[in-house]
């Protein structure tokens, strides 16, 4: 049965928490990321505008679907929940969680929208086939989504840990990476068709995001971040962002970081033009 209680409305980004962080295989904490988030975005010390100019705290801006409740069968309650939304023409902005549940959105939304392209912002590739015997584990989404054909194309982005395993299965899904030390790689962003953005919040410095189970120094700064996220062209169906992990943070400066790229992510949506290719997200400008 639905989990949703939202209104529809075509084109508009609804967020959904998922506090799920059970395959994680160094640290749990991120299932208490989307509450931590929220707070920091409701927060009076800051204001609803974002860098482009949209009014986030306008009702018609975008809805929050709450966290999901989530048992044994969490990835079918996260599949059917987020192919509800796009059934319905809406954008679902997943806050997670551990980056596992990227699995089972990419099968909701890739049955659902053609031609595909993943963009994908982490310091890990997260392709291995398995780890420590989980094939589901956070360290293999990106394995599993293109074995089962989700997604046209997949462009990691910031990416400073691969292993020799990981560079084989890199070539072996054509998956196109920009390592961290080719960044800023602007250009590489400008693809064509349906775009959907998987954000791991450890592609950021841990200089600039503590909050992480996974801190891998030579990361991007907020800037950095921002700067790709707004080059990205065609048409968002839907974004998540994972790994946040507030038991690793620090006077919660991650939850502040966590929610400006949410804040921008959600303006950068609301601003885009249509995809070209027919999938059109309804946009209301
Ligand atoms: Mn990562």
């Amino acid at each position: 049965m639905s989990q949703l209680s939202v209104r529809d409305a075509p084109g508009m980004p609804v967020i959904v928490g998922i506090p799920f962080d059970g395959n994680s295989s160094y640290l749990r904490g991120a299932a208490g990321a989307p509450n931590a988030i929220r707070s920091a975005l409701h927060s009076t010390s800051g204001n609803y505008w974002t860098e482009s100019g949209v009014d986030l705290g306008t009702e018609s801006a975008f809805q929050d679907a709450g966290n999901l409740r989530l048992t044994e069968a969490a990835f079918t309650t996260i599949e059917d929940t987020v192919a509800e939304l796009v059934d319905r023409r809406m954008r679902p902005v997943c806050l997670g969680g551990d980056h596992s549940i990227t699995l089972p959105i990419a099968r909701a939304i890739g049955k659902r929208v053609p031609e595909l392209t993943l963009i994908h912002f982490d310091a890990h590739p997260d392709l291995y086939d398995e780890f420590e015997g989980n094939r589901l584990s956070h360290a293999c989404p990106f394995a599993r989504i293109m074995e089962e054909g989700r997604a046209k194309r997949l462009i990691q982005l910031g990416i400073r840990t691969l292993t020799g395993h990981q560079r084989e299965q890199a070539v072996r899904f054509g998956v196109e990476i920009i390592e961290m030390r080719q960044v800023p790689a602007l250009e590489r962003l400008k693809v064509s068709g349906p775009v959907y953005i998987s954000f791991d919040m450890d592609v950021l410095d841990p200089a600039f995001a503590p909050g992480l189970s996974h801190r891998e120094p030579g990361g991007m700064s907020v800037r950095e971040a921002l700067a790709h996220l707004n080059a990205i062209s065609g048409g968002i169906v839907g974004a998540d962002l994972v790994e946040f992990n507030p038991a690793q943070d620090v006077s919660n400066l991650t939850a502040a970081v966590a929610a400006k790229l949410l804040k921008e992510l959600l303006g950068k949506m609301l601003t885009e033009k249509p995809a070209q290719n027919g999938w059109t997200p309804g946009i209301r400008l």
